[in-house]
């Protein structure tokens, strides 16, 4: 029987655009996934689980339920409509009532900036791929912070790697591109430049919070440790997904390593990065700036070597074995192996994160503190007797809690967990099917209903003790 610390966060996590719905509400600017949702898939933003209305509800329930903090994410547009300009004085005023809200039932609002919903406006201008939105980003961090007072945890970005996968490589989100390693690379630097700005900024301007970011971090094996195609794989996956962004991060630069890697996969693929050297000033003075980092982590991946050409099948609808994954230069993913994996053939292995918060701990050793900002189970839950009985994602999420306690045990500075997600929100790129939630949400009635998950997640609040 494992426990955690006593002053342990055990959050839950939400981002704006899965949970709010309301999304030509109040003066708020449509965003790249409003479109590509209605012209893509088969649901859209409405009525997600209708947050913006039902926040008070959720946060009496996260109080009953133990859950002494959340991560929410602010929309953009709902501040500044067109991404910038004049403030919508109605986004400010809902951020103040949900921020007070959290803070009158003891729920620490841990609060991101940006959670893949760039104004509509900016994205179809090039996103972060155009310089200027930088800035954009940087005024509106700025605004933020001077705004609300209240808030004392700030993540500039969620998932930095999966945005310029999503977007440029996987090209499931907007604008739906693929196999473009430039645009995945430099995505990734100007939205580490964007995030060292704000860092930065934040800390000269004297702010009494703490201010980090969020990185997905999915590990990366070899599948036959002893082939060395398989290694280098492994190694490029890790670099494209994690290194590159943890390097910006804390090194304040590219290691020689990562960068032969990127050149690597350019030269394969074709493509070239614009790297300025006031960029790398920028990541140099923010790189032991950073409060804290959040990890989001679901699964690890097994790689092997692999010479054809590019192919990416996501399976969006929860069809096992629907998945393929191969990179030129880089590898491809082996899914039928030893380990669990969800219908969406996400492989569960919780080493996988002892793994990646040591590498962490060891590779970066300026990194101060970390909290597992996302980690859950997708499921098909089912609905019987007005609960889920959700003993597979209890069991998730107490193998994945008991690595966090390994890690602290030898040595890991980790203070919190959020599960992913505190109620029923909807997926980016798989609908309303699949769930995460400690609550069950009826998105028809927006009822909400404590799945056995919450019943147990109380327990664990209350008693640290993980069983
Ligand atoms: C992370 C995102 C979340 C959430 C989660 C689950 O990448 O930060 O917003 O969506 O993954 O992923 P999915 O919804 O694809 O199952």
């Amino acid at each position: 029987m494992k426990k955690l610390p006593k002053d342990f966060i055990f959050g839950g996590a939400t981002a704006a655009y899965q949970a709010e719905g309301a999304t030509q509400t109040d003066g708020k600017g449509r965003v790249a996934w409003d479109t590509y949702l209605e012209e893509n898939y088969w649901y859209t933003a409405e009525p997600a689980s209708d947050f913006y209305n039902r926040y008070p509800v959720d946060l009496e329930l996260s109080e009953k339920f133990g859950v002494n903090g959340i991560r929410i994410s602010i929309a953009w547009s709902r501040i500044f409509p067109t991404g910038y300009g004049e403030v919508n004085t109605k986004g400010v005023a809902f951020y103040h009532n949900l921020f007070k809200e959290c803070l009158k039932r003891g729920v620490e609002p841990f609060v991101t900036l940006h959670h893949f919903d760039t104004p509509e406006t900016l994205h179809s201008d090039g996103d972060f791929l155009n310089r200027q939105n930088i800035e954009h980003f940087v005024n509106y961090a700025e605004f933020c912070f001077k705004e609300f007072e209240e808030v004392n945890y700030w993540t500039t970005f969620n998932e930095i790697g999966p945005i310029g996968d999503g977007q440029y490589l996987v090209g499931k989100f907007p604008p739906g591109i693929q196999y473009d390693f430039e645009k995945v690379f430099q995505s990734h630097h100007n939205m580490m430049v964007a995030h060292a700005k704000a860092v930065k900024l934040y800390k000269e301007q004297g702010y009494k919070g703490e201010i980090g970011v969020v990185h997905a971090l999915p590990t990366k094996y070899p599948f036959d440790k002893n082939n060395p195609e398989d290694v280098r794989a492994a190694e490029l996956e890790d670099i494209i997904h994690n290194k590159f962004i943890l390097d910006a991060t804390y090194l304040g630069k590219y290691s020689d390593k990562t960068m032969e890697g990127v050149q690597h996969i350019l030269n394969v693929n074709g493509g070239q990065l614009d790297l300025r050297d006031e960029d790398f000033e920028v990541l140099d003075a923010a790189k032991d700036l950073n409060d804290f980092l959040g990890i989001n982590y679901y699964m690890s991946d097994w790689m092997r070597g692999y010479e054809g050409e590019c192919e990416i099948t996501h399976n969006g609808k929860g069809e096992k074995g629907a998945s393929k994954y191969q990179l030129k230069g880089v590898g491809q993913r082996e899914f039928d192996i030893d380990v669990p994996r969800t219908d969406w053939d996400w492989m569960i292995y919780p080493q996988g994160l002892y793994d990646q918060i040591m590498r962490v701990k060891k590779d970066y050793p300026n990194y101060k503190k970390i909290y597992v900002t996302e980690n859950g189970l997708g499921y098909k839950d089912e609905f019987k007797n007005d609960t889920v009985e959700d003993d597979a994602r209890i069991d998730y999420v107490k193998q994945h809690l008991e690595v966090i306690a390994d890690a602290i045990q030898d040595g890991a500075n980790v203070k919190g967990y959020f599960i992913w997600s505190l109620m029923d929100v909807f997926s980016w790129s798989n609908g309303y099917e699949k769930r995460y939630g400690l609550f069950y949400v009826d998105f028809e009635t927006q009822q909400r209903y404590p799945k056995k998950s919450a019943y147990w997640y109380k327990q664990l609040a209350e008693t640290q003790i993980i069983e």
